[in-house]
């Protein structure tokens, strides 16, 4: 029989040589662990950021805008589909996962604690926050977890669609009235900030960069996503013609890179700690929707049941 050091150097020796992990191989118990707690974080970032985005479909602009907001909206309920699923296969139950959203166990990103005010903060959050998420994604959809992998790759496909679409949103709106122009520049104001945040703790700060760099779960830090999506966004603004709101963003030759301005960290772990703008709001929300729902669930396995008895008796 194999010794646990032996297994965990063949581990490490699959992820050095790039082969994916698959649910029935051998893990190190951590790497199971932290899989399923970033996995499952990120299905509950894409479920409950439907909700700021939820809360315009009634009140879009336009027939097409309503079409395109609902398609939108729908997607991010399919990504927290497929990422359950995949934290599925490391043994955590879909019933324990919603459990620990509820009672705020687990996390779920920063960012969709913000309100939504306006109808430019739609295209704000496709552009800014979809634009960060897709970086990070991007990222994992070479994650060394194959099922988490997978996800990523069609998650990745929606994404973009949706990064066009609030650009395209915000295009629109900076060609208009000084009021819609107005507008285009406060969402920027206001989701500039925690978009940045999304990425996470400065590296130094950061707890799980190190064992999730060496497990391949992560191949980039969360300061490296960091610069590129400030060295993205910069070019980005000047086709809006609009700005972002950092005095301190400036090309620095020697790095070939922006700097950029301190984020408020203080701000950011309140977020996380659940005292941010909705945090309230969100997972009431949530609850809300569960209660809800339970008559739907107990309905789906009464037919489901039915269904296995009749099958058995025919069988019979
Ligand atoms: N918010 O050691 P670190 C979307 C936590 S949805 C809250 O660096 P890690 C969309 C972190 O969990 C896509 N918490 O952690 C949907 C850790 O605490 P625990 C969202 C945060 O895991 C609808 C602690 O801080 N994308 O696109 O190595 C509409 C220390 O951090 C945050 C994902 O979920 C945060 N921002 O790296 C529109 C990506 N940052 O768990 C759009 C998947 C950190 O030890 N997740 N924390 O208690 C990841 O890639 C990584 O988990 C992170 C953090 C880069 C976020």
């Amino acid at each position: 029989m194999m010794q646990l050091v032996d297994l965990e150097k063949a581990f490490q020796a699959k992820i050095d040589q790039e082969i994916k992990i698959e649910p029935k191989d051998w893990m190190p118990d951590a790497y199971r662990k932290t899989n399923i707690r970033q996995i499952s974080q990120h299905a509950h970032s894409e479920v409950i950021g439907m909700l700021p985005e939820g809360n315009w479909i009634s009140r879009a602009p336009s027939l097409k805008r309503k079409a395109i907001l609902i398609a939108k909206v729908q997607d991010e309920a399919g990504h927290g589909l497929y990422l359950y699923s995949a934290a599925e296969t490391l043994g955590m139950s879909r019933e324990q996962m919603t459990e620990d959203l509820l009672s705020g166990k687990a996390k779920y990103s920063s960012i969709f604690n913000y309100p939504t005010l306006t109808w430019a903060d739609m295209g704000a959050i496709g552009w800014l926050v979809d634009g960060a998420a897709i970086l990070n994604q991007v990222m994992l959809c070479r994650t060394s977890y194959g099922p988490y992998a997978r996800a990523n790759v069609r998650i990745c496909k929606e994404e973009s669609f949706h990064q066009r679409q609030g650009f395209e949103t915000l295009m629109v709106l900076s060609q208009g009235t000084p009021e819609q122009k107005a507008m285009c520049q406060d969402a920027i104001n206001r989701w500039w900030w925690p978009a940045l945040m999304m990425f996470g703790p400065t590296d130094s700060e950061s707890t799980n960069s190190d064992t999730s760099i060496k497990w391949k779960i992560k191949r980039k830090t969360n300061d490296e996503l960091r610069q590129q999506f400030v060295d993205m966004a910069v070019q980005q603004v000047k086709v809006l013609g609009m700005t972002l709101p950092d005095p301190d963003l400036k090309w620095n030759e020697e790095r070939q890179h922006y700097d950029f301005g301190e984020i408020n960290w203080t701000e950011f772990w309140n977020v996380v700690k659940g005292n941010g703008p909705c945090n309230k709001q969100r997972l009431d929300a949530k609850k809300k929707a569960h209660e809800e729902g339970a008559w739907v669930r107990a309905a789906a396995v009464a037919h489901a049941q039915k269904k296995a008895a009749r099958t058995t008796q025919k069988v019979a």
